[in-house]
């Protein structure tokens, strides 16, 4: 189903090190606008049932770990081919690949605290979107 959403996170360490209005910033001024936004937290349950997918992966425990060592930001975001578009502007999973400009390469510390998520497939976009936002929540 095409949707023009995508989801993100802004993960853990960029929520730390104080950067939620510059990503955001970034975010708006690159056309996305915000249909949903909440400042939460995962519990190591929840953030294991996000993550599912990688759950064979020799980096789930610590990712499991790592998401839920304090709060996120998450939002749903709306733009023309949302999904691609959004990848392109966060940058390739480890930082020191990412493009120059992108919030990875801005603002990233690691492979594993990468500032921000961003969902891989219009499917995805949904399913992660409705994990954490009631439809009486979307605008
Ligand atoms: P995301 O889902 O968070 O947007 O990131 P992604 O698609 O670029 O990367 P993915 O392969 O889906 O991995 C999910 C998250 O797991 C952590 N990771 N750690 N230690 C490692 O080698 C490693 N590899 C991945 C990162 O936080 C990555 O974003
Ligand atoms: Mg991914």
């Amino acid at each position: 189903m095409k949707t023009n959403r995508t989801f993100t996170m802004i993960k853990p360490d960029a929520v730390a090190a104080g950067h939620i209005g510059a990503i955001l910033d970034k975010i708006t001024k690159s056309g996305f606008k915000i249909i949903a936004l909440k400042y939460t937290a995962l519990s190591t349950e929840k953030a294991g049932q996000f993550y599912e997918v990688h759950s064979e992966r020799p980096f789930y425990n610590d990712l499991v770990s790592f998401m839920s060592s304090g709060p996120i930001v998450a939002a749903i975001l709306e733009k023309d081919n949302a999904v691609a578009d959004f990848r392109t502007l966060i940058g390739a999973t480890d930082p020191s690949k990412a493009e120059a400009g992108t919030i990875r390469q801005l603002f990233a510390q690691s492979i594993q605290a990468n500032a921000v998520h961003g969902s891989d497939s219009d499917e995805n976009a949904e399913i992660e979107g409705s994990f954490f936002f009631s439809a009486f929540e979307k605008f």
